[in-house]
């Protein structure tokens, strides 16, 4: 009698916590219908500040879009946020993609990383499950022919090009020395930017290597000072690149230092530690200031948020525009929307958005930046359609 009591009493503790756990369906507790929006960003490890980021400029657009109240189908609608952490690593990307496509989200935002968002996009691909993504720049992901992926900002094949221009033409670079750190995004980008600077006129006169994981770059810096090269680039995100230039400037190089997108942070100017100054940066994409909505989304996301790191912006576009397809084409259905998106025309917060024939960003922008008085300030922008005044 007692084993059978306990017995009852365990089922029902575990039927409570399988309802607990159980996710929102439709129609929830409203009657809304309920669109889950799945959201994959670095949430732990070094890049989690920039997948905190992303995962706030996400939640953004959907407060936003359910306090206009959206019917969709001739019912009313109700956006969700489904976060996960891929760490920043492409083998848990695969696995929470993989979680997504079970739990039937009705559209992707991410990843952030090239290196995570080009295997997971085989994943959605295969479920017909449309993604965008806010900040993946290797060129690789639109070109693998999935009609399912788009992305809001420009690629590396322009920012490399931007970069290798600029640092031949603006800085006078005729030796070059480039370090990456092996990932998609790190290695993809420095192959951009050194065959960039060659077309141009310089010499690449080392090519040293790192990883994502590196705080010590003594060695590789030590080398790349006996080269005696007047830029270097590095391939790689903020939280190699601060520390990277600190040591930069301990041994004593006389060279530029020239990031991408990876190290354009207030972050990387902290993690530099007093050494920031004079560094160079690029940004696919307008200055916020230059950006259509750029002043009353940097208002509204400090106020709820704290400083932008980098693609917020970009992630709110992301859920807006595909938000916006979804209205346009009546329906919550990846398989139906998803041809309205590949040809929308959309005013973003951070461009007028509509995609070129393999899901890139059609007319973007790059912008260079250095740091003054301890503040990436803007230099130019180079491409993308007439900037807003
Ligand atoms: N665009 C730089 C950071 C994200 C990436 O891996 O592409």
């Amino acid at each position: 009698m007692k084993s059978r009591l306990l017995a009852v009493l365990l089922a029902t503790m575990l039927f409570n916590l399988a309802a607990c756990g159980k996710k929102d369906t439709a129609p929830g507790a409203d009657g809304a219908v309920v669109v889950k929006i799945g959201s994959i960003q670095p949430l732990t490890g070094p890049q989690s500040h920039l997948g905190k980021d992303n995962e706030n400029g996400t939640r953004m657009a959907i407060d936003d879009a359910n306090a206009k109240g959206i019917s969709i189908g001739g019912k009313k609608v109700r956006f969700e946020l489904f976060s996960e952490d891929d760490q920043a690593d492409p083998k848990t990307a695969t696995i929470v993609a993989q979680k997504m496509v079970d739990e039937k989200v009705n559209g992707i935002i991410g990843h952030l990383n090239s290196g995570t968002t080009i295997p997971a996009s085989k994943i959605y691909f295969d479920a017909g499950i449309v993604q965008i993504s806010p900040s993946a720049t290797n060129p690789k992901y639109t070109e693998q022919g999935f009609r399912t992926a788009f992305r809001v900002m420009p690629n590396d094949v322009q920012q490399g090009k931007a970069l290798g221009d600029f640092a031949v033409t603006r800085l006078g670079a005729k030796r070059v020395a480039i370090i990456d750190d092996r990932t998609a995004y790190g290695q993809g980008l420095a192959d951009q930017f050194g065959a960039a600077a060659k077309a141009a006129g310089a010499e690449i006169v080392t090519r040293q290597y790192t990883t994502d994981k590196s705080t010590d770059f003594m060695a590789i810096l030590t080398a790349v000072k006996s080269e005696n090269a007047d830029v270097l680039f590095f391939g790689g995100m903020d939280a190699q690149g601060g520390p990277m230039m600190k040591q930069f400037k301990t041994l004593g190089l006389n060279a530029k230092f020239l990031m991408g997108d990876g190290g354009s942070t207030p972050e990387f100017i902290k993690l530099a530690a007093g050494s920031a100054e004079g560094a160079y940066s690029s940004l696919p994409g307008l200055p916020l200031d230059k950006m259509p909505g750029g002043k009353a989304f940097g208002d509204k996301f400090t106020a709820k948020y704290g400083q932008i790191q980098l693609y917020a912006p970009y992630c709110y576009d992301a859920v807006s525009v595909m938000i916006a397809a979804m209205q346009k084409a009546d329906s919550i259905d990846p398989a139906k929307y998803l041809p309205v998106l590949a040809s929308i025309v959309y005013d973003g917060v951070t461009a007028k958005i509509s995609f070129d024939t393999k899901g890139d960003i059609k007319d973007g922008a790059i912008t260079l930046y250095q740091v003054k008085n301890g503040k990436w300030e803007v230099l130019e922008t180079v491409g993308g359609a007439e900037p807003a005044k």
